[in-house]
């Protein structure tokens, strides 16, 4: 496949080892970042070391990467010597789009209908491309499936809930399903260590913090660093999550593998460890044609980290999106609709 360029858009955790991982390999080049403050675009390719450097510690805990000015200094983003500050930094991007063959969305989906709405703007734009997220919450993908027109309409390719879970694992367990004639429970459990990338991924424990028992999607957004910290405290840095609204339930069911309310998606995340505190595991129970009721189950290693399980999926789906935009396949497609290329 010829060279794909792409944008990010976010420089949270995940924004930011996207353009890392990517320099790994040579069909992938990034042109395009911004956050809420800065944009930087290079069509031949952004130097992704400077920018992770100037960007380097500047995470805030919703996600965006913060731009304030310190000792007369732009942080964030507009650090960066590709960069220019913007109020307009998504705008900024879409002006260019032309020349961008994906653009991955890495925002924080604090709002049900941000993301949907950020892909509107391209829509209307007449962008003609690759959309990606990593979005989690179930609700989102029927949001995403009522602007199917206005995709195929543009020539969008979307991709969506293309990270771990959803993304890698819901695809995993569609592979399980295939042994059997009748699928009666996908389980998927996951196992986070995150002392090392905690302050680069506070975005995405916040987002976890909304499924615990007492929050929600607002009442996490209003919480302030310091009463995360005391929820991390209570929990001795560990915590668990059960039942937890992740839209691999309603991908499985789109793609007829089984029942939404079949699927559960929990697991345990710990801030003070980078060792996974449980082996991400998904266990998918169902009866074969010949009579037997049995689990196949797929497993992570516990050595590969969240950072590899969640950033190398986007990137595969980004480029498996990539051929079928440049087949003409347009519209709206999840994580069992394609395999991932990487
Ligand atoms: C996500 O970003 O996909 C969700 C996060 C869990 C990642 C699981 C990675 C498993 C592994 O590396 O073994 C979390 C719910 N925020």
């Amino acid at each position: 496949m010829d060279d794909i360029n792409f944008a990010v858009l976010g420089t949270g955790g995940i924004g930011r080892r996207t353009l890392e991982y990517a320099t790994e390999k040579t069909a992938l080049t990034p042109v395009a970042a911004c956050d809420r403050h800065g944009v930087a675009i290079d069509h031949d390719g952004l130097d992704v070391d400077e920018l992770l450097a100037a960007t380097e510690g500047n995470i805030a805990s919703d996600g965006g990467a913060v731009a304030v000015k310190q000792s007369g200094e732009m942080r964030g983003v507009a650090a960066s010597t590709q960069a220019e500050p913007t109020e307009t930094p998504i705008d900024d991007i879409i002006a260019e789009s032309d020349a961008i063959d994906a653009v991955l969305i890495a925002l924080p989906n604090l709002e049900h209908d941000f993301i949907p709405r950020v892909a509107d703007r391209f829509a209307d734009a007449d962008y003609e491309g690759v959309l990606v997220d990593v979005l989690k919450r179930s609700r989102v993908i029927g949001m995403l499936d009522d602007r199917v027109d206005s995709f195929e309409d543009a020539g969008i390719t979307f991709v969506c809930g293309a990270g771990a879970t959803p993304g890698f694992l819901t695809g995993a367990a569609a592979l399980a399903a295939q042994s059997f004639v009748e699928v009666e429970s996908v389980d998927i459990w996951w196992g986070v260590g995150l002392k090392s990338g905690y302050e680069d991924n506070r975005g995405t424990v916040r987002e976890d913090i909304a499924h615990l028992d007492g929050y929600d999607i607002e009442t996490a957004r209003e919480l302030s660093d310091e009463e995360i910290e005391a929820i991390v405290d209570e929990h001795d840095g560990r915590i668990e999550f059960n039942d937890m609204e992740h839209a691999d339930d309603v991908l499985l069911e789109r793609a007829g593998i089984c029942d939404a309310e079949d699927v559960t998606v929990g697991g345990i995340l710990d801030v003070r460890s980078d060792e996974k505190p449980t082996t991400t595991t998904v266990e998918v129970t169902g009866r074969t044609f010949d009579g037997e009721r049995a689990t196949n189950t797929f497993q992570l290693d516990d050595d590969t980290s969240m950072e590899a399980n969640v950033n190398g999926p986007a990137l595969g789906y980004l480029k498996a999106g990539v051929r079928r935009n440049r087949a003409g396949e347009y519209g709206v497609f999840g994580p069992t609709d394609l395999m991932p290329g990487f």
